[in-house]
């Protein structure tokens, strides 16, 4: 029996049904939760996602503010905004679009959002906090997958869980969420000796590798619970994930589709994340 579907799309629209709900209640109390992208260049994905996050901020009623800022912006420039956003009451999440073009430090830029505005969540102080289990922002991704899981009902609870990619803004937050709820978490790389005999012992799979379609049915434990955060354009419009839908599907007992699958959670939940950052 093929696979059932998490169905991303139908699930990010649910959670920002809530958020709206919780907006609404916040403007009751005179509160606005208020969100700054930050976009620099003009990486044709990014603009997509970017617009995408302006249109559902104003859908839920948060107030957004897009800036977008030519691809010579100097590194001081962006600094100068960052910190102009940091003490500006009105925004209480700010976010700068990732990949910045080669001469901006991403590291830099980071280290200066002001730690109650990071809802991206990337800062080392939020990164800490995460894998000590304090109160923290989950990474948007990660968080999105987390909660593709708990509207499904799959308790990550002494399952195994194999995450593929150790990138700081998805495969390793992942892992810590899913150990924070109590799976057993193995990390796999580019140098992991036998992936898909890793892949293999997994309940939960998630793949975060930016390879398209490596992720192949044979390499997947029938039953398992397979999350494709994976997202390649092939061709000229074409999008397909890590992981080979017609192959796993025949594997799996759980499977998100892409398009439709983690890309619209991980934007519900920056919105969750906003109204939290406005709510503290
Ligand atoms: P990344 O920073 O490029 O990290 C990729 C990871 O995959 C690295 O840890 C790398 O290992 C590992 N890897 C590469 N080739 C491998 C191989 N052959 N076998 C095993 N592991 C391999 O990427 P990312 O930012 O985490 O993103 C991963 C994918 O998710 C991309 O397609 C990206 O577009 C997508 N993404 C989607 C969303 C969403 O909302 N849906 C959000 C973020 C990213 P090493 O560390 O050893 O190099
Ligand atoms: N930088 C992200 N860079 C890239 N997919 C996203 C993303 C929506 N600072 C910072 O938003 O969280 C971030 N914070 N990221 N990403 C990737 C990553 C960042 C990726 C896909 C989507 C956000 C999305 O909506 C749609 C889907 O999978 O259904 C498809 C949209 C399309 O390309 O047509």
């Amino acid at each position: 029996m093929p696979a059932q579907i998490l169905d991303g799309k139908q699930i990010a629209a649910a959670v920002r049904e809530e958020v709206k709900q919780e907006v609404a209640r916040l403007k009751e109390q005179g509160i606005t939760p208020g969100l700054a992208v930050v976009l620099v260049g003009d990486d044709p994905a990014s603009q997509v996602y970017v617009r995408n996050k302006h249109r559902a901020c104003e859908e839920v009623g948060i107030y957004s503010v897009v800036h977008r800022l030519p691809g010579e912006t100097t590194q001081a420039e962006l600094l100068d905004l960052i910190k102009q956003l940091n003490n500006d009451s009105q925004i209480h999440g700010i976010l700068v679009q990732l990949p910045l073009p080669p001469h901006i430090d991403e590291k830099t830029v980071i280290d200066t959002i002001a730690l109650e505005k990071d809802v991206d969540g990337f800062s080392p102080a939020n990164v800490g906090n995460l894998v000590i289990g304090d109160k923290c922002f989950y990474p948007c991704t990660p968080h999105g997958c987390m909660v593709l899981l708990d509207k499904t009902g799959i308790d990550p609870r002494g399952k195994k869980a194999v995450v593929v990619g150790r990138s700081n803004i998805v495969g390793k937050p992942m892992a810590m969420m899913l150990l924070a709820r109590h799976a057993t978490v193995t990390i796999c790389h580019s140098r992991t000796a036998n992936l898909a005999e890793e892949c293999r012992q997994a309940d939960i799979l998630v793949a975060a590798v930016g390879k398209p379609e490596m992720i192949t049915g044979d390499m997947i434990k029938e039953g398992a619970v397979v999350i494709d955060v994976g997202i390649n354009r092939v061709g000229e419009k074409k999008l397909v994930g890590d992981v080979h839908f017609e192959s796993a599907v025949q594997k799996a007992g759980w499977i998100t589709p892409v398009p439709g699958g983690v890309g619209p959670m991980t934007i519900a939940m920056l919105l969750k994340n906003t109204v939290e950052a406005a709510r503290r």
